[in-house]
């Protein structure tokens, strides 16, 4: 599978977690040169955002389309919860993690790292702060709801775990978090840090630029 994305997206992040825990491989490709973004890519996403994959000739974009591709596809390791309560409130999370997270986190990480360090466009220092500002209610809820020991939806991981950790690493770039005021949430973070899927993964992110 190829897989189009750059390891800063919390996204891309997504899809590359659960493909490694279900001991799927992938090639993880270049979406943009110097002249713009690749045919290839745009054949995948047809408005550029990342990450976007080419499984075998059938191509997909946005994230949560995607694990939900690749959990019905390759089911050895399930990822998404067959029963309907846990299915549902697993995509609640995810959507959280998505909307909700990075709504708030990504105003900091696109304002403060990745417009002016990464593609040299500047970025809106107010708008940086007002995420700021939203991540403590956040967390606050995220805490209220993290399990002291297992994951989020019980005893075994699921796409929960991965969609929300995969933002907060993310917003280590950007000095969020870690936070031992969230000790639950930290604790959980951390054994999600912990697997040898997450040591992949980081393994692949480029150099964060100071
Ligand atoms: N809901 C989408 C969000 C994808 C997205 O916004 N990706 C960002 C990178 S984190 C992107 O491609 N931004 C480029 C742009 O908006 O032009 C998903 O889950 O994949």
């Amino acid at each position: 599978m190829k897989l189009y994305g750059a390891m800063l997206s919390p996204f891309v992040r997504k899809v590359a977690l659960v493909a490694r825990e279900k001991g799927l491989t992938y090639e993880l490709c270049r979406f943009r040169g110097r002249d713009g973004f690749f045919p290839e890519f745009l054949a995948c996403s047809p408005f550029a955002k990342i990450p976007a994959i080419d499984d075998g000739g059938f191509t997909l974009s946005d994230s949560s389309a995607i694990v939900l591709y690749l959990d019905a596809r390759y089911t050895a390791v399930p990822l998404i919860p067959a029963e309907p309560q846990a299915r549902g409130r697993t995509m609640w999370f995810d959507e959280f993690s998505d909307t909700i997270l990075a709504g708030a986190g990504l105003k900091v990480l696109f304002n403060r790292l990745v417009g002016p360090k990464v593609l040299k466009v500047g970025g809106d220092e107010a708008i940086a702060a007002q995420g700021e500002r939203e991540l403590p209610a956040i967390f606050d809820w995220l805490e209220s709801v993290v399990p002291a020991e297992g994951w989020l939806m019980g005893e075994a991981l699921t796409l929960a775990d991965i969609s929300i950790a995969s933002v907060l690493h993310s917003l280590t770039f950007v000095q969020q978090w870690p936070r031992a005021d969230y000790p639950r949430t930290l604790a959980w973070y951390e054994r999600m840090a912990a697997r040898p899927s997450w040591q992949a993964v980081v393994a692949e992110e480029f150099p964060i630029p100071a």
